[in-house]
């Protein structure tokens, strides 16, 4: 028998007579709990959900991105990058991991900073594994330890993933393990550099050992739980991030309003850029709209990656005020944490 899910039928063997008896009798499972047709797995076949969580800043995202393989989580040198969750389905020969990327844990300014905690901190009861990410290159602080307080709360066994390694000296990286083993009580730990793609397996593997036996959930091909129109905002979203500073990139909130697929090589696709003040409509217009341009470059350069066709992209600034503090508004951006 394959291992493919595609070619695995549990009923292939039985006649019809055979099946429409076991209809008659209750007997034939509906849809969801039929045996999943994932289910043709090796043996000690692992799956379930893990969770990546920590301090802003701390390398979740791209943490994510080095296992998924694909670029599919923005990620940015600027704290709060992270404000939905998503979760990508990783694939290996011996597991499937749904690995759920939040929001970085912090102090909250604002009524959206309470929406990314309340988003992040809801994950910790609701996987089978917990990924404590900390950097390997900055001081443990308060902020960890407030992180760290929620995580020794959780019921499901605790990894700690130390990363960053690339910037870290054997002897940083020695205290800063044994500051972080004094936060929670791990169940294990691990040392990574995604960028530098050091430890990314074996990451996967020692999270996968802690997941319970079970086929594969998903199809191999599944990917990542968000609708397209939500990347595109993220993608626009993160080269705001990138190219802006100080308080401009908090103040930042992106929606996708149009996107068709006019041809089926060619989307044609628009979003606004809101803002808060015009001060800051300014700066992302920039001087003869040099930056919403560039802006624009990048991000479509992206998106034909991703979605793998040519992309016309429109880009619009408005300024909507306060909108961080506004219920509706940070919910009609998507960033509410019961929306997801
Ligand atoms: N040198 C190095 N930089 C890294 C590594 N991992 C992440 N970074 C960088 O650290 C910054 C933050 O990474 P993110 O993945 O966006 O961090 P995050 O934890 O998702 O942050 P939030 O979404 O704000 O919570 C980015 O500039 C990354 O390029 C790594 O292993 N090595
Ligand atoms: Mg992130």
């Amino acid at each position: 028998m394959s291992d493919t899910m595609t070619d695995f039928d549990p009923f292939a063997d039985l006649s019809d007579d055979e099946l429409d008896a076991m209809i008659e009798a209750g007997e034939f499972p509906g849809a969801m709990d039929a045996p999943a047709l994932c289910a043709d797995v090796p043996e000690g076949f692992r799956s379930g959900f893990v969770a990546l969580v920590g301090r802003p800043n701390a390398g979740k995202s791209t943490l994510l991105n080095a296992c998924y393989g694909e670029k599919v989580a923005i990620t940015s040198p600027v704290a709060q990058t992270t404000r939905r969750r998503l979760r990508a389905v990783v694939n290996r020969e011996d597991c499937q991991l749904v690995i759920v990327d939040t929001p970085g844990i912090h102090k909250p300014k604002d009524g959206l900073g309470s929406e990314l905690n309340k988003s992040a901190l809801g994950e910790l009861s609701d996987v089978d594994v917990i990924a404590f990410v900390i950097d390997a290159s900055a001081p443990i602080g308060r902020g960890d330890a407030w992180v760290a307080e929620r995580v020794a709360a959780a019921k499901a066994p605790k990894v700690l993933v130390l990363t960053k390694a690339d910037l870290a000296s054997p002897e940083e990286m020695l205290k800063q393990l044994e500051a972080a083993r004094a936060l929670v009580e791990f169940d294990d730990e691990i040392v990574v550099s995604s960028t530098e793609g050091f430890n990314v397996e074996a990451f996967v593997d020692v999270v996968a050992n802690y997941l319970p036996e079970g086929p594969r959930w998903f199809p191999e091909g599944m990917g990542t739980d968000e609708a397209d129109e939500v990347m595109v905002a993220e993608f626009v979203r993160e080269k705001v991030l990138r190219h802006t500073r100080e308080e401009i990139p908090h103040a930042v909130g992106v929606m996708c309003d149009e996107f068709e697929r006019p041809k089926r090589d060619l989307l044609r696709l628009h979003a606004t850029v809101y803002v808060e003040r015009e001060g800051q409509k300014g700066i992302i217009v920039g001087k003869g709209g040099e930056m919403i341009k560039r802006i624009g470059v990048e991000a479509r350069r992206d998106l034909e990656r991703m979605f793998g066709c040519r992309v016309f992209l429109g880009l619009d600034v408005k300024v909507k005020p306060h909108w961080r503090e506004d219920a509706r508004e940070i919910r009609r951006f998507g960033y509410a944490a019961d929306d997801e």
